[in-house]
């Protein structure tokens, strides 16, 4: 059986195929995947991974912002892009391979390998592709940084919290129920507001950056951050890594990851 029929919103930077999320850095063309280093791409190339080929395996990719041109492992190219735009790459036809797509903010639209684009943004927002309502495919959604907006192509989600300046959104299956979850991380209080929980969590400070992943094999997100070298999992201990920046850490989709170094 195909692996996106028993798959689960949660699953993400699986390269192994063993449910669980890989700890993963790109610098340069230099991955580093657990503690294996591999190599794909050059300098100024962002890391878009993701199971391009429906194996159930995640393969090393990037985009050349430059050449507007994405680099699968495996040989595969694809022009699709300009040096402003945004990779946001995921399964958005529900056919278990991920597609390449980016966001453009200059014209508010997303642009598919194979897909018809769709005009679907906001000044002041960023893309915050997930599966919302778990029907296997990655719905188009933005997020206001200004005001904590939520908006899908499923509809204006009205997510009632209040809002910080700083927060970064971290959508995922928090509570296992196939759903992608609204979420926030507030590094101002190193809180995470996550929708449809009754309570915030404490967990993480300021300087951490948020790395949320299904860490266990239970299909659940866990709420995660980097600090220093380590990834610490809510309630479930610490990871020690070999990625010496916060940059350089793939866990944060680079589209958020944008949000906090601003390239
Ligand atoms: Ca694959
Ligand atoms: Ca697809
Ligand atoms: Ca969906
Ligand atoms: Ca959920």
């Amino acid at each position: 059986m195909p692996w996106f029929h028993h798959t689960n919103v949660a699953r993400y930077l699986d390269f192994n195929n063993d449910q669980v999320t890989d700890i993963v850095s790109f610098s340069k063309g230099k991955w580093t995947i657990d503690t294996k280093e591999e190599n794909l791409g050059k300098a100024g190339d962002i890391a878009v991974p993701a199971d391009y080929n429906g194996d159930g395996k995640v393969e090393k990719a990037v985009f050349s912002p430059s050449e507007g041109k994405f680099y699968i492992e495996g040989g595969r190219e694809v022009i699709l892009g300009e040096p402003d735009d945004l990779p946001v790459c995921g399964d958005y036809d529900g056919d278990g391979f991920a597609d390449v797509a980016v966001y453009r903010p200059s014209t508010l639209t997303w642009y598919f390998d194979g897909l018809d684009s769709i005009k679907f943004g906001a000044k002041n927002a960023i893309p915050v592709p997930a599966d919302y309502d778990g029907d296997g495919k990655i719905d188009i959604g933005i997020y206001r940084t200004d005001n904590s907006m939520w908006q899908t192509v499923l509809g204006n989600i009205p997510l009632q919290l209040v809002h910080f300046d700083g927060d970064i959104p971290v959508p995922g299956d928090y509570n296992g129920d196939g759903k992608a979850e609204m979420a926030l991380f507030r590094p101002s209080t190193g809180e995470w507001v996550i929708d449809k929980m009754e309570n915030t969590l404490h967990f993480g400070k300021k300087g951490d950056i948020p790395v949320p992943g299904n860490y266990l094999k239970d299909g659940k997100t866990y709420p995660a951050v980097y600090r220093e070298g380590t990834i610490h999992i809510h309630n479930k201990g610490i990871i020690k890594t070999k990625i010496e920046k916060l940059e350089e850490v793939v866990n944060l989709p680079y589209h958020i990851r944008k949000l906090i170094f601003g390239s």
